[in-house]
């Protein structure tokens, strides 16, 4: 790629042509995309019917993920992650507030940009869903029985957590790559003397195969480039993981003249096994650092955070044959690996052809240790040696690529916007459909995997202007479901997601159906201040601290008339939910506490703080309608001069 063409495409970036595809041409009412003729009945789901595959959906900036049924697109649920979600109370509740710690404090918001379930012989087999956050750098873990959150890692010596959370073929590790290079440890320098000086922290989290526990095992600490996507390797690349840089250069601002400079960036190859069998025999550096693990228990309902003080790096010049830098055209976005671990695919963001390297040449030119020099004491391979071929004249402005376990390869272009299907072993590209307007992601369930379900795709767009029905200058996010079973993609509908979805990770619905119906059993219920019968209902003084210990069922509070309570006090509503029927929730609203309310599933105990500023008897409510008596559950608390 010459440089005139990089320009002129940075132009086309800079410029916002964003919709190129479209022309100017008028959307209204009739270029739809390559409708099929029977969209309809495609992603028709009847009533009462279920859909064919879960999609969960980056949320990015609202901080959550959310969950959408394939084909229908219909959106069943938003799991809070790294967000306060007032329609459950996560991050409000006493129980859950500890989740959103951070060596920074209190961090109620993130930017989530990718989901990855887990594997296991790289295939999915739905215990986990991993997110990353970008901004305040964490990763969390979702659990598929309960569709809650229930681990968040802050990872140290990172920023701008990108390159995350993708997994290796058996969930050993999930990687948090830095986007930012940082001074490690922190420190107050000039910005100017960041070439070599700053540093790019790859983490490799182990999972604990039981618990789904998440440890730093190792934090790799390479050269002060910018990292950005990251993808395993799988099958015979097993054992590697691969991440996309950009600014080789190492320029501190990072204005075209000084980043994209390079006619190549590389792309990082890790061997991840040889690594682990370093630190395993006492290999790298303890260093201090401070980073919050927060963990939610599913018998006490209670999430505890805890500080780390120490971290585990690995200079990868000390662990030879274990990192190797892939050249690669041209400012690499996307790195994806094909089913079968031989295809590594470079998406050049500011290109307009699509690298494919062979792991098998790889490996080739590491062990002839054909190099092309090295960078900070990491040998460059050579391009020529390593490049299996190139995806010609594809599009403008590669983002992202996915497979369909057919031999087929579905690529985004963000500046054409448009979506490329091409056969990963002949590089010619079958067909290429629009996208409305300028896609950024695509997903096939299971399309990062060692086996994909090749009959859908979906592109998360980034522009949505006439899609639907406007709401103002803020509109959300554009998805378009395509049908790929075909040698041509068909369109079959648009929906609007939430946030902004980078990424989002399909499953088949009957992998994770049947395990989702999991409820609380009381009798499991360990929390503190679980009020087990009705009996052991009562209201306890502490000073200027009042424990209201209240059971909830179909549908009253006990308590509910409450006196004793003083102006001053910090009240604690502990709710303990007595259902043991699945989708039987109750909620709970107090006048004037300043958090949210909380919903109570059946069986789960929430507390709910409440400082009252003013006399008088004042009311609260179940906040879910829960029977026809719902209206009916409510209560009154006195509250007297101090
Ligand atoms: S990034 Cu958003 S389009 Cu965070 Cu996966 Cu490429
Ligand atoms: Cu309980 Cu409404």
């Amino acid at each position: 790629m010459k440089r005139s063409i990089n320009s002129l495409l940075m132009f086309a970036i800079l410029a916002g042509i964003f919709t190129s595809c479209n022309n100017g041409k008028s959307n209204k009412n009739g270029d739809r995309g390559a409708l099929s003729s029977n969209a309809a009945e495609k992603v028709y789901v009847a009533p009462g019917e279920h859909d064919e595959f879960y999609g969960f959906f980056s949320g990015g900036y609202s901080g959550n993920l959310t969950v959408y049924g394939l084909p229908s697109g219909r959106m069943f649920k938003e799991i809070p992650v790294f967000s306060q979600f007032p329609t459950n109370g996560y991050g409000y509740s006493e129980e859950t507030k500890p989740m959103l710690n951070t060596s920074h404090g209190f961090i109620p918001w993130d930017d989530l940009h990718h989901p990855d379930i887990s594997q296991t012989n790289g295939k999915l087999d739905g215990r986990w869903i991993f997110v990353n956050g970008n901004n305040t750098p964490r990763i969390a873990r979702i659990d598929l029985e309960t569709f809650e959150t229930e681990e968040i890692m802050e990872i140290p010596n990172s920023a701008g957590n990108h390159s995350s959370s993708f997994i290796t073929e058996n969930t050993e590790y999930v990687v948090a790559g830095t986007r930012f290079s940082v001074p490690v440890p922190q420190e107050d320098i000039s910005i100017k003397e960041y070439k070599g000086k700053f540093k790019g922290a790859l983490s490799f989290l182990s999972v604990d195969q039981e618990t789904g526990r998440m440890n730093i095992k190792f934090q790799l600490m390479m050269p002060g480039f910018d990292y950005d996507l990251s993808h395993p390797g799988r099958g015979k690349s097993h054992g590697w993981f691969f991440f996309t840089t950009y600014n080789t250069e190492e320029a501190h601002s990072l204005l075209e003249v000084n980043a994209s400079q390079n006619d190549k960036d590389f792309i990082a190859a890790i061997n991840w096994k040889k690594i682990e069998e370093y630190v395993n025999n006492g290999g790298g550096k303890k260093m201090p650092a401070n980073y919050a693990h927060n963990v939610y228990d599913h018998s006490t309902h209670n999430a505890t955070s805890t500080m780390k003080k120490e971290v585990l790096t690995v200079d990868p010049t000390k662990v030879p044959g274990a990192v190797f830098f892939l050249p690669t055209p041209k400012s690499p976005h996307g790195c994806d690996v094909s089913p079968d671990g031989e295809y590594i695919i470079g998406n050049g963001k500011l290109s307009a052809d699509l690298t494919v390297h062979s792991f098998d040449k790889m490996i080739n030119a590491i062990e002839n240790e054909k190099f092309d020099g090295e960078a900070y004491g990491i040998p460059i391979l050579n391009f020529e040696d390593i490049l299996a071929g190139t995806v010609k004249q594809a599009g403008l402005g590669p983002l992202h690529t996915e497979f369909d376990g057919k031999g087929n390869a579905y690529t985004t272009f963000f500046i054409s916007s448009e979506l490329v299907k091409w056969n990963v072993e002949t590089r010619e590209v079958i067909d290429r459909q629009p996208n409305y307007y300028s896609v950024g992601h695509v997903m096939i369930p299971g399309g990062n995997s060692a086996e994909p379900f090749g009959k859908y795709a979906v592109s998360m767009n980034k522009i949505t202007k006439d899609r639907y029905l406007p709401t103002g200058p803020e509109l959300e996010h554009s998805a378009q479901l395509f049908d790929i079973t075909g040698d041509k993609m068909e369109l079959l509908l648009d929906f609007p997601t939430h946030g902004e979805p980078h990424y989002a990770a399909g499953i088949p619905a009957d992998i994770l159906a049947p395990k989702s119906k999991k409820i609380f059993k009381l009798e499991n219920n360990k929390h503190e201040y679980a009020t087990l019968t009705s009996d052991e209902a009562r209201v306890e003084r502490d000073g200027k601290e009042v424990h209201i210990y209240m059971s909830m069922i179909r549908s009253h509070f006990t308590p509910d008339n409450i006196e004793g309570i003083k102006v001053g006090d910090k009240v604690y509503f502990h709710i303990t939910n007595h259902e043991q029927d699945f989708d039987v929730p109750h909620g709970f609203a107090m006048i004037g506490a300043n958090n949210a309310e909380l919903l109570i599933m059946p069986g789960q105990t929430k507390t709910l703080v409440w400082e009252p500023k003013q006399v008088g008897v004042w009311p609260f409510y179940c906040t879910d309608f829960c029977s026809a008596l719902h209206q009916e559950m409510q209560g009154y608390i006195r509250v007297s001069p101090e």
